[in-house]
């Protein structure tokens, strides 16, 4: 796209990239297929999973194609000397596609768990002040962007509180079943979505790993918190009927 960039991804990652896209597709349709073997008023779940790997496609088509990112400044450890006036390929359409979906992916989980909607609202709304202050802290070339990383840490703290605490035991008060398909999918998206910040913070944060290794650290979470989550979260919902979570 015309900018000069110092440190970026090579073919492998885009390699890599592409291969995320079509996997983010193929669930994509699949999850639609499922939905329309269904009764209208048994697709929620179905329609909010294929809108996260749909948003997730594009974003993986874009970075396949070196598209949707921006140099930004860094500095590192070169033996005894810090290096200075290099940049790095900094991947913003991410920060778009989780904008996106990591509310949907709340709304999976808080819906299974019957949660009323002024809490789905205010668990969402902090989940968009983590999402954008990650995207800020990227952004920014100052160690300041670190402050912004602390913000983001603790709106999921209190994200993860929720889900382990108060969602989790309400969902159990639905039914054992009910229970059991929120456990699954909530174990699985607390110990994924800690892993975020830490690939943040040797990414975008400490330029500690280069971008292909970036491209693998978040493909692979992404694969395992989008397509994987959703087909667990579907096939938990096989024999519950939404009206008993109020849907
Ligand atoms: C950032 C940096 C700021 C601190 C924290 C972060 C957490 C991000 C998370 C992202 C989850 C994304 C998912 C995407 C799609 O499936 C923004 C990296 C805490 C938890 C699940």
């Amino acid at each position: 796209n015309g900018k000069s960039v110092d440190i970026a991804i090579t073919t492998h990652g885009s390699d890599w990239y592409w291969a995320v896209c079509a996997v983010m597709a193929l669930a994509t349709f699949t999850f639609i297929g499922l939905a329309i073997m269904k009764p209208r008023s048994h697709r929620i779940f179905h329609y909010i999973t294929a809108a996260v790997t749909m948003v997730a496609a594009i974003a993986y088509f874009s970075m396949g194609s070196n598209l949707g990112w921006t140099p930004i400044d860094v500095e590192f450890q070169r033996s005894a000397s810090i290096v200075r006036g290099i940049n790095r390929e900094i991947f913003y359409v991410r920060y778009i596609d989780w904008f996106i979906t990591t509310p949907l992916l709340l709304m999976d989980l808080l819906l299974t768990a019957g949660m009323p909607w002024p809490t789905i609202l205010f668990v969402i709304l902090v989940d968009e002040v983590m999402i954008v202050t990650g995207l800020v802290g990227a952004l920014v070339r100052s160690s300041y962007k670190w402050g912004y990383f602390t913000f983001g840490c603790v709106a999921l703290l209190y994200i993860l509180w929720h889900l382990v605490w108060e969602s989790r035991r309400n969902a159990s008060l639905i039914g054992a079943d009910v229970g059991r398909a929120f456990l699954i999918c909530g174990s699985l998206t607390t110990i994924l979505w800690i892993c975020y910040p830490i690939a943040w913070g040797v990414c975008e944060g400490g330029n500690v790993i280069a971008p292909d290794s970036e491209a693998v650290f978040y493909g692979v979470l992404d694969l395992l918190a989008k397509p994987v989550f959703g087909a667990l979260l579907i096939w938990g919902h096989r024999g519950i009927d939404p009206s008993r979570l109020g849907l």
